[in-house]
């Protein structure tokens, strides 16, 4: 099935809500004006008032002895090429599906797990919209409209090179990674714990890169020619600090703070690489601490949570660089030399400390 219409998200129970308006106050009503005071019996005409007002929905489950309990969406992954699962609360099946790009798409188990089946065409990490209505076995309905990702099996190993979280107009903040292997980056998602809490702050879309690229992820958009550049071209975007290396840009503004966790994340949510930064400027609040769990829980940080690199001298030009090394501790990291900055560019081994 394929079709390139999408609808807005709504959510509905099984039984149409204009009836539930009318026939209960009407009900309750008759009730009311049956008693032999009404209408001067203003305390029962105002209990009748507040029992219409109570759930509809409760009262006709009661009544009719069904759920009117809509299924709830959890999310979906793509956890296998050319595969999707969408998780629900309860057992549901597929009434109808769109996908935008269009694609042709199957479903292969329903339940709270709705495995789908998909062909297309599109690389590895390319978003997709979703439209599905679903139902339960009451006949209560779900329509979600979702983003997700085509997988890309083609990941590449990289490091977290260089990073500024000083800014300055025109200068923004940075992260920029060196690729360790050709790959495809589609659907790799980027963390900044201090900065969004749950939420990354860039998804990738897809991009075939070659090992030992500079890919510079810029924090903020506030000049113009700024150009994502996905292609063999590397000299597209402009911009005060568009680079000799691969070229992002964060839509809008993002500070990024120099106390940090900042990570890179496949689909599988496997953490890639990931670095632990502290200032004494910003305090190590929880958010930050609860990724630093995670990174040392899944060997991304080799010290214990708090252990992390220095950040106190960072500036626009002196940037937070990794050295050599690559042993998931705060000993990879170094503060370059003032004007030592290297977004896209081999970092500078100067040391300011
Ligand atoms: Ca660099």
């Amino acid at each position: 099935m394929k079709r390139n219409r999408i609808r807005p998200v709504r959510q509905s129970a099984g039984l149409p809500n204009r009836s539930c308006k009318i026939l209960r106050p009407l009900r309750v009503l008759a009730e009311v004006v049956r008693k032999p005071k009404f209408p001067n019996n203003f305390i029962v005409w105002l209990a009748a008032l507040m029992i219409c007002s109570c759930s509809t929905e409760t009262a006709l489950q009661r009544l009719l002895g069904i759920s009117a309990a809509a299924p709830v969406f959890y999310g979906c992954k793509t956890s296998a090429e050319g595969e999707v699962d969408f998780l629900f609360s309860s057992a549901v099946k597929v009434v109808s599906m769109y996908f935008d790009p269009p694609m042709e798409a199957e479903a292969l188990t329903q339940g709270e797990t709705v495995k789908i089946r998909y062909e297309t065409s599109q690389p590895g990490g390319s978003k997709i919209t979703a439209d599905l209505l679903v139902e339960d076995k009451d006949r209560n309905t779900l329509n979600i409209l979702v983003n997700f990702r085509t997988r890309n099996n083609r990941m590449p190993d990289f490091v977290i090179n260089e990073i500024r979280t000083s800014y300055s107009k025109p200068k923004v903040e940075f992260i920029e990674l060196k690729t360790l292997q050709a790959g495809n980056l589609g659907a790799l998602r980027l963390f900044a714990a201090y900065d969004k809490e749950k939420e990354a702050i860039f998804e990738f879309p897809p991009v075939e890169v070659k090992a030992g690229e500079y890919v510079v992820v810029h924090s903020r958009s506030i000049e113009s020619g700024l150009v994502d550049e996905t292609g063999t071209t590397l000299t597209e975007s402009k911009g005060t600090d568009a680079s000799s290396g691969r070229d992002f840009w964060i839509p809008g503004v993002l500070k990024l703070h120099s106390t940090n966790a900042i990570y890179a994340m496949d689909q599988d949510n496997r953490i890639i690489d990931g670095v632990l930064l502290v200032n004494s400027k910003y305090p190590w609040k929880e958010p930050v601490a609860a990724a630093a769990s995670l990174l040392v829980s899944q060997g991304a940080w080799a010290e214990g949570d708090g252990e992390a690199v220095n950040s106190d001298g960072e500036s626009v030009t002196r940037t937070i660089c990794r050295g050599s090394r690559d042993s998931n501790s705060s000993s990879d990291w170094y503060i370059t030399v003032t004007s030592g900055a290297t977004p896209g560019r081999p970092n500078n081994p100067g040391r300011y400390r």
